[in-house]
């Protein structure tokens, strides 16, 4: 046994929950590769164990160029205080005592911030995730990989003894998940896993607000991560402790998902998208007055339908690709890139337009509605047209191709 002091704890940090894209520097020789969050509450009798499991695995494959960190909701077994007097021991392991915050996915992206790893991982404290599947995990990452997620569901994969109730409850989640959120529940065989590690660069900059347990979700829903590994391993029974898991965290995930739906993807998207087009309602109505009303300039019904539908093609496209596509657009910079979308968007609202002119002169010289009120029913039709095929041709494809 060593008889230096324990390392003073770990800053807690404050603010939005958002990984600095920059590690900060570690302060002796050599730098962080990889930084593993080991969340506890009430966890002070495994955690002597699985700091000895995790580095006698570690040390080996990474000398000195890994860290353990432990991010502890200042638990009424001390277990803070026990990660702590293991430092002088363990030089790899940091301490944060959390106070003024809960909860176990802010614990680990309060942890990650402090992390000085290149590659950011979580693992349980209680040895219910099995140590030694760490380096395949890693392997995952040095073959490539952008995010290494040990999997129940796959081969090797499962559960011990779990009852029939709590195997269906585990599969119901996994099926409302992919129902509400497919585009990110789909994209792993265990989207519930805690126990996975990504690349600091697929998460770097975004703002994460998870709700409850499942953290791996808001990696995949707000970070980008094209390559993933997965290993399969079998959930272990906890020796020591209890589990935290209440109902709660059945209507956590539930209200985490609902959450992501409404930030994420085509309904939040649909949304800005009617929002952008009730603008270009505006623009197309002001300049389609101005240009033919006969107090303005008086030019004839399908001269000005044409350019006014027009400029709210244009007034329309910026605001989408800042606003409604504006995560897709900001990752294809340039001029040329972006001139680029402004065609495609406009060859798509031209046959638009010309479904909006079909239409004004059909209910106006056919059916005598008054024009201005044919403008806006062609403006409404036109505007679902226009979102479907956008949504299907522009800026979507440009995403899945990613
Ligand atoms: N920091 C922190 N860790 C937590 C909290 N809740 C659970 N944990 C830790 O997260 C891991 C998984 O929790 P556990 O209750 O075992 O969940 P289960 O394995 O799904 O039953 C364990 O290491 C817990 O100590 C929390 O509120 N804060
Ligand atoms: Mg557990």
């Amino acid at each position: 046994m060593s008889i230096s002091q324990p390392h003073d704890l770990l800053p807690v940090p404050t603010g939005s929950l958002q990984i600095p894209a920059i590690a900060p520097a570690a302060d002796g020789d050599g730098a962080i590769r990889f930084s593993l969050i080991i969340p506890t509450f009430k966890e002070s009798k495994n955690i002597p164990k699985i700091v000895d499991q995790l580095t006698s695995l570690l040390d080996p494959v990474l000398p000195n160029a890994y860290e353990l960190i432990v991010v502890d909701d200042n638990s009424p077994d001390g277990t803070w205080e026990v990660a702590q007097s293991l430092t002088p021991q363990y030089p790899q392991l940091r301490v944060m005592r959390r106070i003024e915050e809960r909860g176990l996915s802010t614990a680990v992206i309060r942890g990650w911030q402090a992390a000085r790893g290149d590659v950011l991982g979580v693992i349980d404290a209680d040895l219910q995730h099995p140590t030694e599947l760490l380096l395949k995990l890693w392997g995952e990452i040095a073959r490539g990989g952008d995010m290494a997620v040990a999997s129940r569901h796959v081969e090797g994969g499962g559960v011990s003894d779990w009852s029939l109730i709590r195997r269906i409850l585990s599969r119901g989640a996994q099926t409302l998940g992919l129902i509400i959120l497919p585009e990110v529940i789909g994209r792993v065989s265990d989207p519930m896993s805690g126990y996975f590690m990504v690349r600091r660069q697929c998460i770097a900059g975004r703002t994460m607000s998870p709700v409850g347990y499942k953290i791996l979700i808001e990696v995949l829903a707000r970070g980008r991560v094209p390559w993933i590994g997965e290993v399969g391993y079998v959930f272990q029974e906890r020796q020591e402790g209890e589990s935290k898991v209440t109902w709660k965290q059945y209507v956590d995930y539930l209200r985490h998902l609902i959450r992501l739906r409404f930030s994420l993807g085509p309904i939040a998207r649909f949304f800005r998208f009617g929002l952008v087009g009730f603008s270009g309602v505006f623009v197309d109505m002001a300049v389609f007055y101005l240009l033919h009303d006969p107090s303005m300039l008086g030019w004839r019904l399908t001269r000005s339908a044409a350019i006014s539908g027009e400029v709210a093609i244009i007034n329309n496209f910026l605001w989408n690709d800042v606003w409604t596509f504006g995560d897709i657009s900001s990752r294809q910079k340039g001029k040329r890139q972006r001139f680029k979308r402004l065609l495609k968007f406009n060859i798509i609202c031209l046959t638009g337009l010309v479904l909006n002119v079909t239409i004004v002169n059909i209910l106006f010289n056919i059916f005598h509605v008054n024009e201005y009120a044919a403008k806006l029913i062609a403006i409404a039709i036109v505007t679902v047209w226009n979102f479907w095929l956008n949504f299907k041709l522009s800026w979507r494809v440009t995403e899945v191709k990613e």
